[in-house]
C-alpha cells in the first residue's frame, strides 16, 4: 500500500502535482486545506474556527487538524487503498500524529515528496492564484505570513524525515509535466 505525504511550501505545486499522482497511481486524496475550505463554506464550527486561522496566514492548531484527519480516514474505505496526504502534516506533532494513526491501521508513510521552489517564484504563483482564487489567503500580506509559518513551524519536518530516511527532493520548478515526470521517477523507484 503506497502512502505519500506531499511536502512544500505554500504554492509549491502540492494541490497540483497531487492530481496527477492521484490519476497515474490511484490514491485517495487528502488535503487538508481543501477540508478546511470546505467546513468554511458549510459555515461548520470548525469552519468558523479555522477561517480566523487561515485568513491570517496562521496554521490551524494541531488538535483540530488531527481529529479532523482522522475522521477522514476513518470515514473513507476508500483511503485502504493508499493516500496522499496533501498539506499534512505541516508540524512534527502532526507528523507524529501521523505516524501513529497509520501504525494503528498496520500502514505506514512510503515516502515524502518534497517540492522544492524558490521563493519569489512562490510569490509570484500563489498572487496570479490570487488574482481567480477568491481565496481570503492569496494576497501579499497574508502570503508573507504564510511564508514566514513555513519557514519556522514546517520546515523542521524535512530533517525529522530525513532521519525517518523518507524524504525525496524534487526540483519544484519548470513546467507541472516536467516536475511530475520527477516525481514519478522517485515514487516509481520505492
Ligand atoms: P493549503 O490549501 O494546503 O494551501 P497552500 O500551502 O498554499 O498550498 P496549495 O496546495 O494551495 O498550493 P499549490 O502549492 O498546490 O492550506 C491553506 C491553509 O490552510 C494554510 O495556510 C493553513 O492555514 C491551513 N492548513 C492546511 N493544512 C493545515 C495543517 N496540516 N495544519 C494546520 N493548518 C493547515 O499551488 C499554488 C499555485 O501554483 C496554483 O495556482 C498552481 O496553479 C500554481 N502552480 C503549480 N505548479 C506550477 C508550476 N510548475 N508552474 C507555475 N505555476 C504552478
Amino acid at each position: 500500500m503506497l502512502n505519500v505525504v506531499i511536502f512544500g511550501a505554500p504554492g509549491s505545486g502540492k494541490g497540483t502535482q497531487s492530481e496527477l499522482i492521484i490519476n497515474k497511481y490511484g490514491l485517495f486524496h487528502i488535503s487538508t486545506g481543501d477540508v478546511l475550505r470546505a467546513e468554511m463554506k458549510n459555515g461548520t464550527e470548525l469552519g468558523k474556527t479555522a477561517e480566523g486561522y487561515i485568513s491570517k496566514g496562521q496554521l490551524v492548531p494541531d488538535e483540530l487538524i488531527i481529529d479532523m484527519l482522522a475522521k477522514v480516514l476513518d470515514s473513507n474505505e476508500e483511503t485502504k487503498k493508499g493516500v496522499i496526504f496533501d498539506g499534512f502534516p505541516r508540524t512534527i506533532p502532526q507528523a507524529k500524529a501521523l505516524k501513529k494513526m497509520l501504525a494503528d491501521r498496520v500502514t505506514e508513510v512510503s515516502a515524502v515528496v518534497g517540492l522544492e521552489v524558490e521563493e519569489p517564484e512562490l510569490i509570484d504563483r500563489l498572487l496570479k492564484r490570487g488574482q481567480v482564487s477568491g481565496r481570503s489567503d492569496d494576497n501579499l500580506e497574508t502570503i508573507k505570513s504564510r511564508l514566514e509559518v513555513y519557514h519556522n513551524q514546517t520546515t523542521p519536518l524535512k530533517d525529522y524525515y530525513i532521519e525517518e530516511k523518507k524524504y525525496n527532493a524534487i526540483h519544484g520548478m519548470g513546467s507541472v509535466e516536467e516536475i511530475f515526470a520527477r516525481i514519478e521517477k522517485t515514487i516509481d523507484n520505492l
